[in-house]
């Protein structure tokens, strides 16, 4: 039985030494200490022996049991600090390697023009106002004095949500809610998204991008208009840009014009841009309406003020040459790239 124990810890010793995995660890631990494991066993058969031999067999047969008990420890030691081992070195991370070239993001051209405006009326000294883009019909058409038969509130051009709710057909409404819940002086521009029952084409979209401005205050004049709009002609389309004015008809301004710049791309004498006009249409603008004053509770007999309207795809289509308004929807990168 000596000889049988001693055998046992040579064996179980070796395949310890060799026990590669913590599953294979712990199959040798049930095969030899287990309820049914060889050491087990062979301690069963201990009633057989003498009472001289018992204590000698049993002695033995403990200090076996904690070598190995002892020996399991340390492989499960071993194979631990291995496993950790091919971990970090799977983990390392070699900091010389070059990097992986991710493609760099840019501004949308649309978002570079809007940001153009909005540095150019900060600069000046107005305030960003924003509104919702879902708005009652009063806002958008009655308060800027737009009468009910007028051809601008028709089905045909305009997003009905129900009788009383559009889809804002331009940035106006912020300024009437601007107004009616301020006092002058009004300084303001609203730029933003805007709806129109457009069928989409090379100019037209049913979704576009406006920026709207409003000063209201005591004494302000054409005189006034005229000179910031020839300020943001130089802003946005170079130093040498000069505007002229042609009288127009807006129900919300009076009077009201359509304002040129001088093309920037041949400086009047007609080009591709200009499509050999030499001037280039970029907004319009008016003397905001004394009835759009009164009802938004401005005494137009103590206060005046003007408004513009801005294009914003207009404005980007003529600033890089742009023609075809769908490419500014897209979103191919291919196309944004450019810029
Ligand atoms: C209030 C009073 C007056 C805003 C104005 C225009 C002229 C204009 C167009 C430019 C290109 C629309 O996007 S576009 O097609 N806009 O010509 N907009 S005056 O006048 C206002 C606005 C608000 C309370």
């Amino acid at each position: 039985m000596k000889q049988q124990l001693e055998s046992i810890q040579k064996q179980a010793m070796e395949k310890l030494a060799q026990a590669s995995d913590l599953k294979e660890l712990e199959e040798l631990k049930v095969a030899y200490l287990g309820k049914k494991g060889e050491l087990t066993q062979i301690l069963k058969g201990m009633g057989t022996l003498s009472p001289q031999e018992r204590p000698i067999i049993g002695q033995l047969a403990n200090e076996i049991r904690g070598s190995l008990e002892e020996g399991i420890l340390s492989a499960k030691n071993r194979l631990t600090r291995e496993l950790r081992n091919e971990r970090l070195k799977a983990e390392v991370i070699d900091v010389t390697m070059p990097g992986k070239m991710r493609p760099v993001g840019k501004k949308h051209p649309l978002t570079t023009v809007m940001d153009e405006m909005k540095d150019f009326f900060l600069g000046l000294g107005y305030e960003i106002a924003e509104g919702p883009e879902i708005e009652l019909d009063y806002n958008s058409f009655e308060a800027l004095n737009i009468p009910k038969n007028h051809p601008a509130r028709d089905a045909q051009d305009t997003f009905y949500i129900s009788e009383n709710v559009v889809l804002r057909p331009h940035t106006s409404p912020v300024q009437i809610r601007h107004m009616m819940s301020n006092t002058p002086p009004i300084r303001i521009i609203c730029p933003g998204r805007v709806y129109r029952s457009d069928t989409v084409d090379a100019t037209h979209s049913p979704v576009f991008h406006q920026v709207e401005g409003l000063v209201v205050d005591k004494g302000v004049t054409m005189g006034d208009l005229v000179g910031t709009l020839q300020a943001f002609a130089k802003a946005i389309f170079g130093e040498n840009s000069r505007i002229r004015l042609r009288p127009h008809h807006f129900p919300f301004t009076e009077p009201s014009a359509e304002v040129d710049v001088s093309c920037w791309g041949c400086d009047c004498s007609g080009c591709r841009i200009c499509k050999g006009e030499g001037w280039v249409e970029i907004l319009g603008a008016g003397m905001v309406h004394p009835n759009v004053l009164r009802e938004c509770k401005i005494d137009p007999d103590i206060y005046s003020g003007f408004a513009f309207g801005v294009g914003v795809e207009r404005i980007t289509m003529g600033k890089y040459g742009i023609d075809d308004m769908r490419l500014l929807f897209e979103n191919d990168v291919r196309f944004l790239k450019q810029f």
